[in-house]
């Protein structure tokens, strides 16, 4: 791996009108890198389909860049353009910037849109899959020397599959049986998906194995847990910059929907029994393992270099309860929409970052707090008809009714 903190990168960030991509793009043009945001504002489109909208009063894209301009004094540029299905504008976009470095967040991010209905489905593997190898595709054409970062999921492991061995980052050394002994070979960690938008993160990693092996794509794939919060120190500069809150059945995350929920006095809706375990990370900490990611790509003929991208793993009723104690608001234990084990441990490495210096945030460091400020300033935008989770899995499963 090539260091090169310090220095002033180009960057494309596609997916930067989002909820990650937005305060990373903020945060790399904040120390100095000249950045591009690249988005077809797909998620504001998914936002009029659903009728229901973030939370905290998110600006037009063009303000947002103004406002930044007007702050900072630093110039963000702006190209709307679909990935998946505009090929030859990518590679003459590529060919114009000459970027050292994209950053892809762009791709359809749901796992309960991407089960609601047949057309949800297609959609997020058309999105996903074909915006995935358009741009790999696009930079061997160009044939420029670009890094590639991009957003994983844990949930191409699944979650428990190997008990309680730490969930490696990427790779798992196995034995293979040979008529003359055994073979170590190294292999991707098997994928597991449990949604078809999981599902897309591991096609998205067979793509990032071929072209590095075959073109020396330097890739590097972080498997990033679930982020809450909403604030970053640069989108708090003006509340014109304010990041997303999504809190509806389909986007909201698990904590923030609990947050918002408590904000609103709604019990918070934790399904079965809550057994489930999962891996977090606070927002701020995404643009900072962005920034780490950036500045120490692979180098050319590497494999894709892959990172667990997480700070610490809870289980939903521990965060309930820890919401409810801080609150005084309810839980209730709804029907589970999803197939997904009832109860399951994670234990998942994270050496790769802390060892190039990220200091994560805890869920006890007193953000939680910032969050409930947050929807409670913004609690009177809440649709509640919104807030229970109807995407099902399968025909069929049960749907709880609205709690208010
Ligand atoms: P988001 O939906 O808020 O942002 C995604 C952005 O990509 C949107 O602005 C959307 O308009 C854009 N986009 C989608 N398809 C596009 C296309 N074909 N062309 C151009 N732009 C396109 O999602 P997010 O929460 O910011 O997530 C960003 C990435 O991080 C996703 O890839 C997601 O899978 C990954 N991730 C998110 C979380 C989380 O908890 N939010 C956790 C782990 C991984
Ligand atoms: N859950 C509840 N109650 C709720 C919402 C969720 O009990 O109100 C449960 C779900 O059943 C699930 C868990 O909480 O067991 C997590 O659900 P989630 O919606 O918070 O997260 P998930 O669907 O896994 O997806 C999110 C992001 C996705 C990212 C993934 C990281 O939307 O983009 O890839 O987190 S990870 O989960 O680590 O794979």
């Amino acid at each position: 791996m090539g260091a090169r903190e310090g220095l002033v990168l180009k960057i494309l960030v596609l997916g930067g009108d989002g909820f990650c991509g937005w305060p990373t793009s903020l945060h790399l043009s904040d120390i100095g890198n000249e950045v591009v945001i690249v988005d077809n504002l797909s998620r504001r489109c998914i936002d009029i389909e659903l009728e229901v909208e973030s939370l905290t009063p998110i600006r037009p894209i063009g303000e947002r860049l103004r406002v930044w301009k007007e702050k900072s004094g630093k110039e963000i540029g702006f190209v709307r353009l679909d990935l998946a299905t505009e090929y030859d504008r990518l590679v003459d976009l590529l060919v114009a910037e000459r970027p050292d470095a994209v950053v892809h967040f762009g791709e359809q991010r749901a796992a309960p849109y991407s089960m609601r209905n047949a057309a949800a489905k297609r959609y997020t593997v058309d999105n996903n899959v074909r915006g995935t190898h358009n741009l790999l595709c696009a930079i061997v054409e160009t044939g420029l020397d670009i890094a590639v970062v991009h957003l994983g999921t844990m949930g191409v492991y699944g979650y428990g599959w190997s008990g309680s061995a730490p969930i490696p980052e990427g790779y798992l050394t196995v034995k293979v049986p040979t008529p003359e002994g055994d073979l170590d070979r190294e292999i991707l960690h098997p994928a597991n998906p449990g949604s078809v938008y999981h599902m897309t993160k591991t096609l998205d990693q067979l793509l990032f194995a071929f072209y590095a092996k075959n073109d020396n794509v330097r890739i590097t794939d972080l498997h990033q847990g679930i982020v809450w919060g909403t604030q970053t120190p640069q989108t708090i500069v003006d509340e014109r910059l304010i990041n997303r809150f999504d809190y509806d059945g389909d986007y909201g995350t698990v904590l923030n929907r609990f947050l918002m929920q408590a904000a609103i006095g709604h019990p918070l809706t934790v399904h079965g029994t809550g057994g489930q375990t999962r891996a977090f990370i606070h927002i701020r900490d995404t643009v900072r393992c962005i920034e780490i990611a950036l500045n120490n790509p692979p180098d050319r003929g590497d494999k894709p270099s892959v990172f667990n991208q997480v700070a610490e793993t809870y289980k939903v009723r521990d965060l309930a309860e820890l919401v409810s104690r801080l609150t005084g608001v309810e839980i209730a234990n709804l029907p589970n929409p999803r197939v997904e084990a009832a109860e399951n441990d994670l234990v998942v490495l994270n050496n790769r970052f802390l060892s190039l210096g990220l200091n994560p945030t805890l869920l006890s460091d007193g953000l939680l707090e910032e969050s409930r400020d947050i929807a409670l300033r913004y609690k009177d935008r809440a649709d509640t008809t919104k807030i229970i989770a109807r995407s099902v899995w399968k025909k069929g499963m049960e749907i709880a009714p609205d709690l208010r």
